[in-house]
């Protein structure tokens, strides 16, 4: 019985030592928190670490967690650092019963990583990031050491005095004294027994949650200032509307992606942990770099009052896998952005212009390079305000982005930009280039089965086979489809769109009953037929044909 109790005890002191550990942890990110308040929420240690997590990834590795969590990667990757930290504190915690100044200080070398973390972040332009780390750090410290002093007390006391009217749960014995000198010590001062720890845990744990309730509410209320200066934009209506859309772009099939992807519907790929949600009042860009003669900086309004185009230009990321799903159609209202360069003095290279490359940054510190002949050759490049009828939403990049029609977004489509920069290849590797995508991507010809969806089930007779086709800015000219690798049949394409959006294309298909491959490629209007040849997507996009397999029953 005396052994079991002594376990008993020896374990009780254990959780309580991991739950110490558990509290300092919390009360440290509750004040980095309300202290980010004062610097940016970005410094937030949690949203530091992420981000710098994120950076260091390797590409593989990313594209995996891309694929695997979809839009929740952000929200997976940050449960996972706060597991890892969960389980660090609870170590530093038990630890702290034996080492309780050397457990506390590697709670401050933990926030020494969140502020390199914070201050190493490429938007990260002040000292101040790392403030918010340490100082929840220091309380965090602060923390461990004082509860689990409260711990030694608190498991000392009894063993003399016997079990307490306030310890009724407590139905062993208390242990003989098997508690350190430490306790011993501090029981013989008179510490304040277990029902102090229990109360000192409890008022952590409500102070910290107060500190941190409050840090978020005052962050929400800097984005409530955001959503507000959002929902006051007025959208003027466009200088060059958008060319009206012919009826049967869009076949309206079930299965098949509609023509224009809703705002709600629309991809979602960048590295912000947290939404960057900008005031368009204090928005500026800042145009400038290499043979720009006239430097220009503006603002929200000066942008509005540029003589807007509007267009259907369909996006997609690098990474898509072929057959994925990175990809969407919107009417974009933008600045012409070629008139705006040339007005900056820019000339492309053609022409003499000494910078090839004109880099994008982000107020999330976001660098995206594309060629300065591509944004000047005529295409509707643009920076944009406007996303199907709305202002950009702010997971688009409210409240300007860049696009370029031809481009993929890693080279072309930056987001809550806030700086042009010309420049050249040679001199700048922009933040995907440094981790081996290719310095200039324009976007593969390609296509993609829609519907019958993979191992879907299917009725014998003519089954309808539809999906799109894309080669941005060359147009799609035509779509074939063949069944387990039989001859290729021309699929009918849909009513052609303008030549910056995709192409949707139908197949009557006199299924037969069997397990089936469907496979499709495209052609597109200067004649090239999208490769067989299979590649991921690293460096400069997946290629090969999309094929499904479909039971006929
Ligand atoms: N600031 C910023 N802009 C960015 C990115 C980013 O991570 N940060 N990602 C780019 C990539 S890879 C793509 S594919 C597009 C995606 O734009 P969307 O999220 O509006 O679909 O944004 C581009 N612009
Ligand atoms: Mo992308």
């Amino acid at each position: 019985m005396q052994g079991v109790s002594t376990r008993g005890r020896a374990a009780a002191r254990t959780a309580a030592a991991a739950v110490s550990g558990l509290l300092a942890g919390y009360s440290a990110l509750a004040v980095a928190e309300l202290v980010s308040v004062a610097v940016r929420p970005e410094a937030s240690p949690v949203t530091a670490v992420g981000g710098a997590v994120i950076d260091r990834t390797p590409a593989p590795m990313k594209d995996w967690a891309i694929r695997q969590f979809g839009s929740n990667d952000k929200l997976v990757l940050q449960l996972g650092i706060l597991a890892v930290l969960a389980l660090f504190a609870m170590a530093l915690g038990v630890l702290a019963t034996r080492i309780r100044r050397t457990a506390s200080l590697g709670v401050l070398v933990v926030g020494v990583v969140g502020a390199l973390a914070a201050t190493g972040r490429p938007d990260s332009t002040t000292p101040w990031d790392a403030v918010p780390s340490l100082v929840g750090a220091f309380v965090g410290a602060g923390v461990l050491y004082w509860l689990v002093g409260r711990l030694a007390t608190g498991t000392a006391r009894p063993e003399r005095t016997g079990p307490q009217s306030d310890m009724r749960t407590e139905r062993e014995p208390e242990p003989p004294a098997d508690t350190d000198g430490r306790a011993q010590r501090a029981e013989s001062a008179g510490g304040p027994g277990r029902r102090g720890f229990v109360l000192g845990a409890g008022a952590v744990a409500v102070v910290s949650t107060g500190a941190g309730a409050l840090g978020r509410e005052l962050n929400a209320g800097t984005a409530a200032e955001a959503e507000a200066s959002r929902a006051a934009v007025r959208l003027p209506a466009p200088a060059s509307p958008a060319p009206k859309l012919p009826r049967g772009v869009d076949e309206r099939l079930p299965g098949l992606a509609s023509f224009t992807t809703a705002n709600r519907d629309f991809y979602r790929v960048d590295t912000a942990l947290t939404v960057p949600r900008l005031d368009a009042g204090r928005w500026r860009l800042r145009i400038h770099g290499k043979g720009v003669t006239t430097p220009l900086t503006l603002d929200f309004q000066d942008l509005l009052r540029r003589g807007l185009i509007e267009r259907d230009i369909t996006m997609t990321c690098v990474s898509n896998e072929v057959g994925g799903p990175y990809i969407g159609t919107a009417r974009w209202l933008g600045a012409p952005l070629a008139a705006l360069l040339r007005e900056a003095g820019v000339r492309p290279p053609s022409q003499g212009g000494p910078a090839d490359q004109l880099v994008a940054r982000s107020v999330d510190g976001m660098t995206i390079g594309s060629p300065v002949e591509t944004v000047m050759d005529g295409r509707d490049a643009m920076l944009a305000v406007g996303m199907n009828g709305e202002p950009l939403p702010f997971t688009h990049g409210f409240p300007v982005r860049m696009l370029v029609p031809g481009l993929y977004g890693y080279v072309s489509a930056c987001k809550w930009i806030q700086d042009l920069e010309l420049t050249t290849f040679d001199a700048y590797d922009t933040y995907w280039v440094k981790r081996s995508w290719a310095r200039k991507a324009p976007i593969k010809t390609q296509s993609r089965i829609d519907t019958p969806k993979p191992f879907a089930s299917v009725k014998a007779g003519t089954v309808t086979v539809a999906g799109v086709a894309w080669a941005q800015h060359k147009g799609i000219d035509r779509v074939d489809v063949r069944v387990d690798g039989g001859p290729w049949r021309q699929a009918r394409p849909a009513t052609e769109g303008p030549r910056d959006t995709w192409r949707q294309w139908l197949w009557e298909w006199p299924a037969r009953p069997g397990t089936h491959t469907l496979e499709v490629r495209a052609t597109d209007r200067t004649g090239y037929t999208q490769t067989s040849k299979r590649t991921r997507p690293i460096p400069n996009g997946a290629s090969g044909r999309h094929s499904v397999v479909v039971t006929v029953t």
